[in-house]
């Protein structure tokens, strides 16, 4: 008799139309030899040397306003450039280019220089919830803009620059490539059943109740049944909005609270500021409707048994398909049994 826990197997995410290949007989004693965590850093609340700190001189001699809650200015080193050429020169069929426009923007998540969002209060949290929100909407107003991607990079195993508390928005005139697949899944879904697939997925994760991390009211956070990072969540909104800026009141206070029972959950697992990368997935800002788009959130970390012993990427997995030993369920039920206090203050 097959078993998810037992054989060797491949998993499907419908969300990408892509498959996994799962190795839990490898991970059958998954948590020993673990380590007891990184002592926690010691940072001051303010960082005279700290490009993002209050009152601080940023690269291009911009310098920082003695900001309060949340802070967003434009990256002086953006990855796209809102007034650059769009043509499409057509030399060869196997040398395609396309001219990108887009904006990028820095967001500062609070003044606090020793803060992770972990270690943040929940109403702070709200406000850069509300902040998000309302990037989405400047940005995804601009006539060319057609896609805003909102997120945050923590940790410098996952390329963070500076531990300040911050995240980013690159935002596009063509649909990123992870979203183009979750467009085409989604949109399917809904023209062939009617409801969202994240809905329909959330109510069967409901019902199994294996893979479920945290739920509030209005928020589910979830180790997704085709997960490929260790402790990968998706973070899904209990009613099908399209995007951040549809959220109501209720439901911005829920999805703060949710971000931060995850993020401690994680700094909890390994007793250290837990690296990952987390964004946003919401419908493209092209003027038109997008009912079949599911407001949802994922977290990729790459911590694999210890702070130190993290997933790379390599071999079978660069060259045939990314794979996992630990299951998604051990990961639910190691995330679901973590303190909802955060270590540093237990
Ligand atoms: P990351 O830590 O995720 O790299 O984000 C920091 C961003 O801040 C990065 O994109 C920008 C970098 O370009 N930055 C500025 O805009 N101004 C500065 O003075 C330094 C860094
Ligand atoms: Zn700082």
């Amino acid at each position: 008799m097959f078993t998810l826990s037992e054989h060797p197997h491949r998993r499907f995410n419908p969300l990408t139309n892509e498959w996994i290949l799962v190795s839990p007989h490898r991970a059958k004693r998954p948590w020993q030899g673990e380590v007891a965590g990184t002592p926690p850093e010691t940072r001051p609340a303010y960082d005279p040397t700290c490009y993002l700190c209050p009152g601080n001189a940023r690269a291009g001699g911009n310098v920082n306003p003695p900001y309060t809650g949340t802070f967003v200015f434009d990256n002086d080193f953006p990855a796209l450039l809102p007034d650059t050429p769009t043509d499409e020169p057509t030399d060869h069929p196997l040398f395609r280019v396309q001219g990108e426009r887009g904006i990028c923007r820095v967001i500062c998540f609070s003044p606090r220089h020793d803060l992770t969002l972990a270690q943040m209060e929940t109403p702070d949290i709200r406000r850069v919830v509300d902040t998000w929100a309302e990037q989405t909407l400047d940005l995804g107003g601009r006539d060319f803009i057609r896609y805003v991607q909102i997120f945050e990079n923590r940790g410098e195993m996952m390329g963070a620059s500076n531990p300040h508390p911050h995240g980013q928005i690159w935002s596009t005139m063509r649909l990123p490539r992870e979203i183009d697949k979750e467009l085409t899944a989604q949109h399917d879904y809904f023209n062939a059943h009617g409801v969202t697939l994240l809905g329909d997925y959330l109510a069967e994760e409901r019902r199994r109740a294996e893979r479920l991390v945290y739920a509030n009211e209005h928020w589910t956070v979830l180790v997704p049944f085709w997960a490929v990072w260790p402790f990968e969540t998706l973070l899904i909104s209990n009613r099908a909005v399209p995007s951040l800026p549809a959220l109501d009141d209720a439901e911005r206070d829920a999805l703060a609270d949710a971000l931060h029972q995850i993020t401690v959950r994680y700094d909890n697992v390994f007793r250290t500021s837990f690296p990952y990368s987390m964004g946003f997935h919401q419908a493209p800002t092209d003027g038109a409707q997008h009912p079949y788009w599911h407001l949802h959130a994922h977290f990729y970390p790459p911590l694999l048994r210890s702070a130190t012993v993290k997933k790379h990427m390599v071999g079978y997995e660069m060259l045939g398909t990314p794979q996992r030993d630990i299951t998604a369920e051990q990961a639910a039920d190691r995330l679901r049994q973590q303190s909802a206090v955060h270590y540093t203050r237990a």
